[in-house]
């Protein structure tokens, strides 16, 4: 039961710093939330101090690398000095408020993480994406968004530069880069000459922090909404039951920073536990670099999408002898039992899969100590109540499949995004009588175990990403071969699902050499939006298979690509 009005230090004059296990008990719903919190101020200091009274390991808070011989290592007083300084850079000359939207799209450089903490220390709502989106792609969030910055990397700058005229919200330009650039600030520079002197903002515990875009079946992608407790405490027991993590550990969670997943593996679970976050800052992904890492570096904890060890298990990996690799983790896609199976077998190393999404953080996961049943993503984890419901939000018994579901209590569990943001309709979609429904189908055992059986919906999830079907089919009408289009997924032995777009050609084309087309309409989806979602299959047909009310039938073609008819 939940002590009576509870309430920490920031309601009284007395200062004593939430701990470990008071953050685990708010988890655990014996205690309320704090009124305030501040991920920065609350978790990362504190483990500062610890540094300094040696009640933490000589180990690095952030060891980057990027395989040319460069490396950095911060200690969390060194991240506590150097973040300061970029919240001063933020506020200062670029004068930056409170809530105000912070647009950050940068590679896996030490200033993602800088620019991220200094976002929790001055109360900025930091909007982290991939550097795989296009101009188009970040016209779209900057518009949505009202971002009063973005803060972007050399590679991303002439996208933005492109669309900067079509934000009058936009009010600053921050580049992370050794060059200067017209129209921009430099983040190098002002970094230089800027203060540590910083006092972190008071944030409220249910006060926006970061907004991720996530994509649906129809329309752009939505803006999920989360809070400083949601991310800054919800992962309070994924780091130590699902990562195992301790101050000893070192991580590598190899998401790219634009997910949530990084923010998951590389922020919060890890820095929770006082975990070295480590990152290898590839120019392209590629598995003898990944395999000779883990060969060099102490990573004692690997977190990869399910792709990745597909990918890695075609290697011959008793070659390598893995420095300290002790436990392995897997999420964003299913998990085929064989190539759990096949990494066991060849590293000595289970797998431990988790399953969960941008809204509501880790949902199931196999975690340490428990067994393992091979194809399952484990148990629903604390705080929530995982059931399978079926369309009228009833609870279905073990075995049968429905809709994997979180039941909510009176109040919206504080992990869960706190909205859609300018959209009503979506986030109230998302709920069912008593349920949150995730879209994805499943199946309880008797055990508890959880099986993933797929999207309720059209979204396709390849290689870990989440692709809407409507984003590529927008940017196939774009190309003039193409008079209609209906994008699904298709099995791959690799990536799990992939993209494919069944294709309808406009009369002038009808006659071209198909192979040379469908590399011209891949090149095209690749220009319009973050190639990640170009369709790897692409199939030239004569019509669309549609209801009478003239729907595209996109379940009848993803059933005949999966056999399934
Ligand atoms: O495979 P291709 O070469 O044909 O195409 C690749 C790239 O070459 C291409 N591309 C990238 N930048 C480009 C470009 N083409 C033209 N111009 C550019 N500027 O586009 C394709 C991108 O595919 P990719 O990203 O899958 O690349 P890759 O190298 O095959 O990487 C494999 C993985 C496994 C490393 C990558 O797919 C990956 O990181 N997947 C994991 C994604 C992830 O972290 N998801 C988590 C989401 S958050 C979540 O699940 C919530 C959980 C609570």
């Amino acid at each position: 039961a939940k002590p009576p009005g509870r309430h920490f230090h920031r309601d009284h004059q007395l200062w004593t710093p939430l701990t470990l296990a008071d953050l685990e008990a708010i988890n655990r719903c014996d205690r309320s939330l704090p009124k305030n919190f501040n991920f920065a101020g609350d978790v990362l200091d504190e483990w500062s101090q610890k540094e300094k009274t040696g009640e933490r390991p000589a180990n690095p808070a952030l060891w980057w690398v990027n395989g040319k011989g460069d490396e950095v290592k911060w200690s969390f007083r060194e991240l506590g000095s150097l973040s300061r300084k970029a919240a001063n850079v933020l506020t200062k000359p670029c004068g930056l408020q409170r809530g105000d939207r912070v647009a950050v799209i940068l590679p896996r450089i030490p200033e993602w993480w800088l620019v991220s903490v200094a976002c929790m220390r001055t109360g900025l709502v930091f909007m982290p994406g991939t550097t795989q989106l296009t101009a188009k792609d970040i016209l779209y969030r900057l518009r949505a968004s009202k971002a009063k910055c973005i803060v972007a990397s050399e590679e991303v700058a002439p996208a933005v530069e492109s669309i900067t005229s079509e934000c009058p919200d936009l009010k600053t330009k921050l580049l992370v880069s050794p060059h200067g650039q017209n129209g921009w600030l430099s983040f190098q520079e002002l970094f230089q000459s800027a203060s540590e002197e910083h006092n972190c903002v008071q944030t409220g515990s249910q006060e926006p922090m970061a907004i991720y875009f996530t994509s649906g079946t129809t329309g752009s992608p939505k803006m999920a909404q989360h809070s400083h407790s949601s991310l800054g405490i919800g992962y309070t027991l994924c780091g130590r039951y699902w990562l195992d993590l301790t101050s000893s550990d070192i991580i590598w969670s190899m998401s790219d920073p634009g997910w949530i997943k990084a923010a998951i593996g590389s922020i919060f679970s890890s820095w929770l536990q006082g975990a070295c976050v480590f990152v290898h800052q590839m120019a392209q992904f590629d598995t003898d670099t990944f395999l000779d890492t883990l060969a060099t570096y102490p990573i004692t904890t690997l977190c990869s999408a399910p792709t990745v060890y597909r990918m890695l298990v075609q290697k011959d990996l008793k070659r390598y002898k893995f420095k300290k690799l002790r436990h392995c983790l897997t999420g964003g896609e299913p998990l085929n039992p064989e190539v759990l199976e096949q990494w066991k077998a060849q590293t000595g190393l289970e797998l431990y899969e988790g399953y969960g999404q941008t809204e509501v953080g880790i949902i199931c996961a196999n975690q340490k100590g428990q067994e393992i049943k091979p194809g399952s993503m484990g148990k629903g984890v604390l705080p929530y109540d995982v059931q399978i419901i079926d369309e009228n939000g009833n609870i279905l018994p073990p075995g049968k499949e429905g809709e994997i579901a979180l039941r909510l209590t009176s109040t919206r569990p504080f992990c869960f995004f706190s909205e859609y943001v300018d959209n009503p309709e979506k986030t109230a979609a998302t709920l069912r009588g008593d349920f949150y429904v995730t879209g994805d189908r499943g199946v309880m055992d008797s055990d508890g175990y959880f099986w993933f059986v797929g999207r309720a919906d059209d979204v396709i999830i390849s290689s870990g990403y989440r692709i809407g079907p409507f984003e590529v089919e927008s940017a196939l009408m774009e190309h003039p071969a193409v008079v209609e289009s209906a994008v699904v997924s298709s099995p791959d032995p690799i990536r799990g699902e992939v993209v494919k777009a069944f294709v309808v050609l406009s009369a002038p084309f009808k006659s071209s050499n198909p192979e040379k087309l469908t590399l011209e309409l891949q090149d095209h989806v690749k220009k319009s939006t973050a190639p990640y979602k170009y369709p790897r299959k692409v199939e030239f047909v004569q019509e669309l298979p549609k209801t009478i009310t003239g729907k595209i039938k996109r379940n009848l073609l993803r059933d005949q690509e999966w056999g399934r008819i």
